[in-house]
């Protein structure tokens, strides 16, 4: 459950809080941050710094390249934002060393008051204030990017969408994908023939056309069906083992 204490609230620690909120201020996500729905805090880490170059990062420990973020001036950051709200809130690292994010995550927190993301640069972080906070290591998939800040933007995308009066009436949940473990059937729209470059008809399927709102139904579950098993084997037999068990959703 949502708290009434007030707007879900994102703060957001980095070395460039000029990022935010990006294209988190627009549409959507845009909208609902001027309704006060939610609330985006973007926090300077260097701001933490206490020596006179302000240098937040230093060599590795061990040797290697890059750098890594120091202990000291992460957890002055977390201290600051974490006093700066009222309850405790989930403490999450952008990193690809993370646990990958899933809808199901991304439920829980829009369900909670909100969030702490720290964004690393350079090579990571020091592991230890990462121990000391309990911070939960997340990534959003199998590549590298050159910091956490598209990740946070990401995560946040997926979360604030979630919640309460941010989507319209037009804008469902329960069809899209990953609301219940399948891909998306595919959509088609008018003209019902559309000629491409190459000069053939395309046609939109019969059924979507017949008026027939069963055959639809049906047909839409057999294409969402089709598609998981061609594209994520992994999702289609984590269903089929839910199914086993009795858990479908
Ligand atoms: Cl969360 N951060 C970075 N820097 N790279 C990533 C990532 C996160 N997830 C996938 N690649």
């Amino acid at each position: 459950m949502a708290t009434d204490a007030g707007p879900w609230q994102a703060s957001v620690l980095t070395l460039f809080p000029e990022m935010f909120p990006g294209p988190l201020g627009m549409s959507l996500h845009g909208r609902a941050l001027e309704r006060g729905i939610w609330g985006l805090d973007a926090r300077d880490i260097r701001a933490h710094a206490t020596d006179r170059h302000r240098s937040v990062d230093d060599e590795p420990f061990g040797g290697g390249p890059g750098m890594v973020m120091r202990p000291d001036v992460v957890d002055s950051a977390l201290h600051e934002a974490a006093n700066a709200v009222d309850g405790p809130r989930p403490i999450i690292y952008l990193t690809p060393r993370g646990r990958p994010l899933e809808q199901a995550r991304v439920r829980d927190l829009a369900d909670g008051p909100g969030v702490i993301l720290l964004c690393g640069r350079y090579e990571g972080v020091d592991q230890r204030v990462l121990d000391a906070w309990d911070v939960e290591e997340t990534s959003i998939g199998d590549y590298v990017l050159s910091g956490g800040e598209t990740a946070a933007m990401v995560l946040l995308d997926a979360t604030v969408r979630l919640l309460p009066d941010v989507l319209g009436q037009a804008d469902s949940l329960s069809d899209e994908s990953f609301e219940r473990g399948l891909l998306e059937y595919p959509h088609y729209t008018r003209p019902a023939c559309w000629t491409d470059r190459q000069g053939n008809d395309r046609l939109v399927p019969d059924v979507l056309t017949s008026g027939h709102h069963g055959r639809v139904a049906e047909w839409r579950n057999e294409q969402a069906e089709k598609i998981t098993r061609e594209r994520r084997p992994d999702l289609w037999r984590q269903l089929a083992e839910q199914d086993e068990k009795g858990q479908g959703r």
